[in-house]
């Protein structure tokens, strides 16, 4: 098999003095933070559709990067192409995973039966390299926004044809990410919203998309996946209003039809900030909700109000999102998948390199400065004292929740006036972070 990135090497390590561009100059993949190699902090992802399909194109114009690697589009050989050319890239950069949508592997034929066997043929091709080259799926998906079928959504369909579409996706998606040993299956409800409730009839909606992912389960469970299922939410695009709005929706949802045993949350840092929100702010809802499954590690552009799925650069962010990440316990099942693509005038192969190196350079050096946040303590610490008055006394009664309100109304009238409560010390705990992130 000839190689397909002619010219690029292997990505090393070479320190943040290194002016090479193919170089990582933060990401030491056996480098020990807090115990373990940041390999194991950072499990890195591909996203099949951006890195191996996507092309630029908008729509104002065509794409600007080729990604034929050489053949013809829309065939299977082409399918196969772009496997070796994933797993080529996959192995330059050290990156360990890969997530996909059923039909980012194959071009999708008019049958489902035609379909099935095209992702019959690719899995089998795919599972070979993924023995050959060490690499594993940390998701898989299916793509039920795409096609004209899913105008209305899928679960949220007003057609029951439809849903047994989505359906029959869902089914086939599952069987290929158990076949090849993923962790993940994700369900981003890409038109799983609507546009006016003059025509829509919410309750019903929602209560079959809650059927629809309660069948996955069921399906899923039985045929031995045992990772975690995950809701991405998303606010809005495609749809003006999209139900799994942010996480708490999400949770919210997971709750009210029990499938919160089941699933947790793939939090999307571009959709966080669409949703009104900072990354950091979804990240700890999952988290103190136990559901902090996965992450989409992109950044979005605060002046755009869409996703623009860049790949992060901003370290304030990657180190916030890593101290979310360190303090629930870090990774299980999940990871940190690049979903994220270049700019459209950025086109060619180095450039795809450059992103990742880009991207996974940020993480890694967040991961540096959250570990520092946390040795340093005096954030921590700071909380921890902010709280104190509930540790003793009548704090601790209503911690305890052994307090009637009487009981409290009492102290109060008893007390008279409260002090004021102690400083929050905003200015102060900002500038201890911009001493560890620039020291
Ligand atoms: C789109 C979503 C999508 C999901 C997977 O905005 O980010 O790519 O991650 O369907
Ligand atoms: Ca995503
Ligand atoms: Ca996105």
């Amino acid at each position: 098999m000839s190689e397909i990135f002619t010219g690029i090497p292997k990505i090393k390590y070479e320190g943040p003095k290194s002016r090479n561009p193919f170089a990582f100059k933060y990401y030491d993949a056996e480098k020990i933070i807090l115990g373990k190699p940041m390999r194991e902090h950072l499990p890195f992802a591909m996203a099949w559709w951006h890195n191996m399909c996507a092309t630029g194109i908008d729509m104002f114009g065509k794409g600007t990067a080729d990604k034929s690697f050489g053949v013809e589009k829309d065939t299977m050989e082409h399918a196969r192409k772009k496997v070796d050319a994933a797993f080529e890239f996959m192995d330059k950069l050290g990156v360990e995973y890969f997530c996909f949508h059923d039909v980012d592997l194959i071009p999708e034929a008019d049958s489902i039966s035609e379909t099935n066997k095209r992702l019959d043929e690719i899995s089998d091709y795919i599972k070979v390299k993924m023995e050959q080259y060490g690499k594993k799926v940390l998701w898989g998906t299916a793509n039920l926004f795409g096609n004209p079928r899913y105008m209305n959504g899928a679960g949220s369909s007003n057609s029951a044809d439809v849903f047994c579409f989505a359906a029959a996706q869902i089914k086939k998606a599952l069987d290929i990410t158990v076949k090849l040993g993923g962790r993940g299956y994700v369900f981003w409800g890409g038109r799983e919203g609507y546009e006016t409730l003059l025509n829509t009839d919410m309750k019903f909606e929602l209560e079959n998309i809650a059927a629809l992912m309660h069948l996955a389960v069921d399906y899923g469970r039985s045929i031995g996946f045992d990772g975690d299922f995950y809701i991405e939410p998303k606010p809005k695009e495609p749809m003006k209003h999209q139900y799994d709005y942010d996480t708490a929706t999400a949770i919210g949802f997971l709750k009210q039809y029990g499938l919160d045993r089941d699933f947790k949350i793939n939090v999307e840092a571009n959709h966080a900030t669409l949703a009104g929100h900072t990354f950091r702010h979804e990240l700890r809802v999952a988290a103190i909700n136990g559901m902090l499954g996965s992450i989409d590690a992109n950044q979005g552009d605060l002046l755009l109000g869409w996703d623009t799925d860049e790949f992060p650069f901003d370290i304030y962010e990657t180190t916030m999102c890593m101290y979310e990440v360190l303090m629930a316990g870090g990774f299980k099942n999940g990871g940190l998948n690049f979903d994220a693509k270049n700019r459209r005038p950025s086109y060619t192969y180095e450039d795809m390199f450059h992103a990742f190196i880009l991207g996974m350079d940020a993480y890694a050096l967040g991961l540096i400065k959250a570990a520092a946040i946390i040795e340093d303590g005096r954030i921590d610490s700071f909380i921890n004292e902010r709280y104190a008055s509930y540790e003793s006394g009548i704090g601790a009664k209503i911690r305890a929740g052994e307090a009637t309100l009487e009981e409290l109304s009492e102290y109060a009238e008893k007390l008279g006036k409260p002090a004021l409560p102690s400083s929050g010390r905003q200015e102060y705990l900002e500038s201890i972070v911009n001493s560890v992130l620039f020291s």
